[in-house]
């Protein structure tokens, strides 16, 4: 939670001069999309009229483990190919069958497959109501397909080794048009064996030993297709798929050119959306910009976006106007096309503008879960996703993310259960101002709220979210909260005299007793505060420890300088090793840490991360907050602060 504390405020005027970094990563680099177009050929069929067909009741088409209605069904389905269309039906081949469960229509695909290869663009449908009766269909197969029939000679080794030579052209002209390359010699290594089960289904080759340049797996299938030219010639062409951060290719380059016939990608890789970008912490700070494709490759390799709404891998944003405990069904914003572009007018209340609320709300989740990944936060730690790509750690827990959620006012929460559970954010309307101001558009709170998630996973193991729930313990998760979402903040050209204030946006004088600041003056808080019956609430003690941990920011600043984007994980930079250190400490932490602990643990984590370069850095952080070398207490003993620092510091 990001509750208030009630005291008088130092009002400070806060130099936010956010530097103009590109948010734009990943991305279409203006790869087209295609397949050849065969306009001019009817293809769609509506019958007023059913259409009664006249069936044998056999069929020679490939039919596979269907019920008997089904059965009868994609028969009535191919003979009526071959009767209207005069379709031979030996080069058909069932792809799908189903009866819809609401409608009560029957839907059969079908492919056309010649000398054992399919044409990728060869397809046809059939729509029948319950009593088998054809109500429309759609059709595309190459004419007369019996004079195309292909020479191939299967089996011999020569008709192999060609094969693979043509397969070989094929994947250099594949990699050139996805805007990477293949090298030879790279072609020479590439390890090809025959497959006659892909995951594609069929039979063809599973290539192995590729570039991570031009498949991120190292993998690829090839299977050999045809495709059909607008005046239905057929080109022999291999239907060849691979996987690359952000893209997931299917195309059919010719055999015996390498020219790309055909190509989708089945990532839907455009994302776009009109927020606040993560630079812009609030709506005082700057303008929304339309951000492209920003997910991190690494961290979410299939970027945010499902389809056409706020849920995707890692998030499923909505609104939560009622405040109850559905989400799954609440209302989100539709952008068929992935492009996320909403009005927004700050002069009128939050709910005019709930869409790019959810908007924003899953952009900033989603960068926090990308930023988080890359230090350490992933898949085998105990994040939130619902798919764990590396098949460590649970899966099933994408963030259920509510904006505007009308269980609460000028607060927000998130709770974190163990991993493989959905945690859940809730964000609320604050009402200081009017019009009131909106959470979701202050991404420190956002921050906040989720490093909340990061925290619980972390200390004591993903599976046990038990360990910072009250106390001094609960105080330093309130406080490495605070901590993330000022970090995020500093930029290039700020220095140790910046001061900072949590909640600005939408609680004008900030939410915390004192501004974070390292002049004790500014900020007076030190370890002995932990002893003052007014600071044994958790937020009082998440200052204490904030406000220690930002000293530590700043000497290593000072020591390595600033990381202009954190996304860029330079650990060269005192920005980036700080937020490293904070959550390799969560992981070397016990559960329950004291805040000795809790600085051993980072201590401990600098030592590993940098050889212990900046150790003195560190303890002189600390030591200035009273949390010295001899510093003691906690766990029910009265603390006793201590600013000296080890020896050799
Ligand atoms: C997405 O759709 C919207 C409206 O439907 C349109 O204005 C916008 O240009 C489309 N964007 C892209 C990238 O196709
Ligand atoms: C960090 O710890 C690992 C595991 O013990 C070790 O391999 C690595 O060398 C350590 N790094 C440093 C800089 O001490
Ligand atoms: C522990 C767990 O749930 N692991 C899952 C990670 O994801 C893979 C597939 O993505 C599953 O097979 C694992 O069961
Ligand atoms: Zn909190």
């Amino acid at each position: 939670m990001v509750q208030l504390s009630i005291s008088s405020i130092l009002a400070l005027a806060l130099a936010m001069a956010p530097a103009a970094i590109s948010v734009a990563a990943g991305g279409h680099s203006g790869i087209q999309l295609f397949a050849p177009s065969l306009s001019g050929r009817p293809t769609f069929t509506v019958y007023s009229n059913p259409v009664q067909v006249s069936s044998s009741g056999s069929s020679s088409a490939n039919i596979g483990s269907l019920n008997s209605d089904l059965k009868s069904k994609v028969t009535i389905a191919t003979e009526y190919l071959a009767q209207k269309h005069n379709i031979r039906t030996s080069s058909m081949s069932i792809t799908d069958a189903y009866t819809d469960g609401s409608t009560g229509i029957t839907h059969v695909y079908l492919r056309q497959v010649i000398g054992g290869a399919p044409v990728a663009n060869g397809l046809a449908n059939v729509n029948m109501d319950s009593q088998g009766r054809v109500i429309s269909s759609g059709q595309s197969f190459a004419a007369d397909d019996g004079k195309l029939m292909s020479r191939r000679s299967a089996g011999s080794l020569a008709a192999r080794a060609s094969e693979t030579a043509t397969l070989k052209t094929a994947l250099k002209g594949l990699a050139d048009y996805i805007k990477t390359s293949i090298s030879d010699t790279d072609l020479g290594k590439l390890s090809i064996a025959a497959s006659s089960s892909l995951v594609q289904g069929g039979s063809g080759y599973v290539i192995s030993q590729m570039p991570s340049s031009v498949s991120s797996t190292g993998t690829s299938t090839a299977s050999r297709s045809m495709i059909q030219s607008p005046d239905g010639t057929l080109t022999n062409t291999w239907h060849i798929v691979l996987e690359q951060p952000n893209h997931w290719w299917s195309a059919h380059v010719n055999a015996a050119t390498g020219k790309v016939e055909a190509i989708n990608d089945w990532v839907a890789s455009l994302e776009s959306f009109n927020v606040y970008p993560r630079n812009i912490n609030t709506p005082a700070d700057g303008d929304r910009c339309v951000v492209t494709n920003p997910a991190n490759s690494v961290a979410s390799p299939k970027g945010w976006v499902t389809g056409g709404t706020t849920v995707g891998n890692n998030v499923w944003a909505q609104n939560n106007p009622t405040g109850g405990s559905t989400w799954k069904n609440n209302h989100r914003p539709s952008a068929p096309n992935n492009s996320f572009d909403f009005p927004l007018d700050l002069s009128q209340q939050p709910s005019s503008y709930v869409d790019s609320a959810i908007t924003q709300l899953f952009y900033s989740v989603n960068t926090m879960h990308d930023l988080a990944y890359l230090y350490g936060f992933d898949e085998a730690a105990g994040n939130f996703q619902d798919v764990n790509f590396s098949g460590q750690g649970a899966s099933g827990d994408g963030v259920i993310a509510n904006a505007q959620d009308g269980s609460g006012v000028d607060n927000a929460n998130f709770a974190t259960p163990p991993d493989g559970e959905r945690p859940q954010m809730r964000m609320y309307v604050w009402t200081e101002t009017t019009p009131e101001r909106d959470g979701d558009l202050e991404q420190d709170i956002v921050a906040h709220e989720f490093t909340h998630g990061i925290s619980n996973r972390l200390t004591g193991g993903p599976s046990n979210t038990d360990c910072l729930g009250w106390g001094e313990p609960g105080g330093m998760g309130e406080g490495w909260s605070d901590t993330v979402a000022l970090l995020l903040r500093i930029k290039p050209g700020h220095t140790r005299s910046l001061d900072m204030l949590m909640g600005e946006y939408v609680y004008g004088k900030g939410i915390r007793n004192y501004p974070y600041s390292t002049s004790t003056s500014t900020n007076p808080n030190t370890f002995n505060m932990l002893n003052d019956p007014d600071y044994q609430e958790v937020h009082a003690i998440g200052e204490v420890w904030a406000e220690m941990l930002y000293e530590v920011i700043w000497n290593l600043i000072d020591a390595n300088g600033i990381a202009e984007d954190l996304f860029s994980h330079d650990l060269s930079k005192g920005n980036s090793v700080a937020l490293q250190i904070l959550l390799d400490g969560m992981k070397l932490q016990p559960c329950s840490p004291t805040f000795i602990d809790a600085r051993n643990a980072i201590i401990q984590a600098e030592k590993n991360l940098t050889g212990g370069k900046n150790m003195c850095a560190v303890w002189k952080g600390f030591a200035k907050r009273g949390l010295g070398y001899h510093a003691s207490g906690g766990n029910g003993a009265t603390y006793k602060e201590d600013f000296t620092l080890p020896s050799g510091c």
